[in-house]
């Protein structure tokens, strides 16, 4: 197994350098897509990359929104050989000392779709709360199991050959619907799933670049559109949950 590290980046200047610093110590290579962002997130990813040997920054010119970022990000690195990315959020949230626990469980793993579980504490917004818990029963339902802990989460191990795979044949959103679409369809290819429970904090002051109605509409949209999915798929879908029930 030879995962990379992957991060989307849209004007998180304040965090990525200290997100970085943290991840310094894994030897592994990190590709950043920077997504149109601004001058200042710019000026310090140059830094960086002037810094880390092992830090390399892919520049879009024009924001194209996360999915269409992690979609690129999926494709330079396997072009690059990897054979996984272990992508994480710009923004600090994530828990950067687990990327050793995902790098195990992809070892371990080599297959499967290793999701990372938040483990929220008080600074969560209720209102993510409440949607992830949407979010959550909508793929139990186009996925006909409860094998999915949590389909939003940004911090995960992603083959890269079954995603790749993925990308040539069906159209994904570009947006923050990207990720559960991901989870979804990878699981239709009968990718197996492994969650990872990790520690995700919010800071108060905090960039959310979440768009509350539009990415909610979103997300309802990838959910109605993969219920059909599920309809025509539901005899594999049913054998496969029997066969792992035995
Ligand atoms: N490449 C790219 N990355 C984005 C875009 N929007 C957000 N991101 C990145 O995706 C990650 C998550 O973005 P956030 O704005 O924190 O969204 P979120 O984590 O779903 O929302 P919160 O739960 O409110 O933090 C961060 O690394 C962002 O920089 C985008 O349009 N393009
Ligand atoms: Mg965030």
């Amino acid at each position: 197994m030879n995962p990379c590290l992957l991060i989307p980046i849209y004007d998180h200047e304040d965090q990525i350098r200290g997100v970085l610093d943290s991840l310094a110590g894994f030897g592994l290579h990190c590709i950043v897509v920077d997504d149109g962002s601004g001058i200042e997130t710019r000026a310090v990813l140059d830094a960086a990359e002037k810094d880390f040997s092992w830090v390399e920054v892919y520049h879009r010119d024009v924001n194209g929104g996360r999915g269409a970022a992690l979609a690129s990000g999926y494709r330079l690195a396997a072009k690059r050989g990897y054979t996984h990315a272990i992508q994480l959020d710009a923004d600090g949230q994530h828990d950067a000392a687990d990327v050793s626990r995902f790098v195990e469980a992809i070892h371990a793993n080599p297959n499967a779709l290793v999701l990372g579980t938040p483990i929220f504490d008080e600074t969560a917004p209720k209102s993510r709360l409440y949607g992830r818990q949407l979010s959550r029963l909508m793929v139990w339902l186009t996925t006909l199991s409860m094998d999915v802990s949590d389909p939003l989460c940004g911090f995960r191990g992603v083959p890269l050959a079954a995603a790749v795979e993925l990308l040539d044949r069906v159209k994904m959103g570009r947006h923050m619907e990207f990720d559960p679409q991901l989870v979804i369809q990878l699981y239709w290819c009968g990718v197996p799933v492994r969650n990872l429970p990790t520690r995700v904090v919010y800071d108060a002051e905090g960039l959310s670049h979440f768009d509350f109605l539009r990415d909610n509409l979103r997300l309802i949209g990838v959910y109605v559109q993969a219920l059909g999915g599920m309809v025509l798929r539901s005899p594999n879908l049913l054998a496969r949950r029997a066969s792992s029930a035995a």
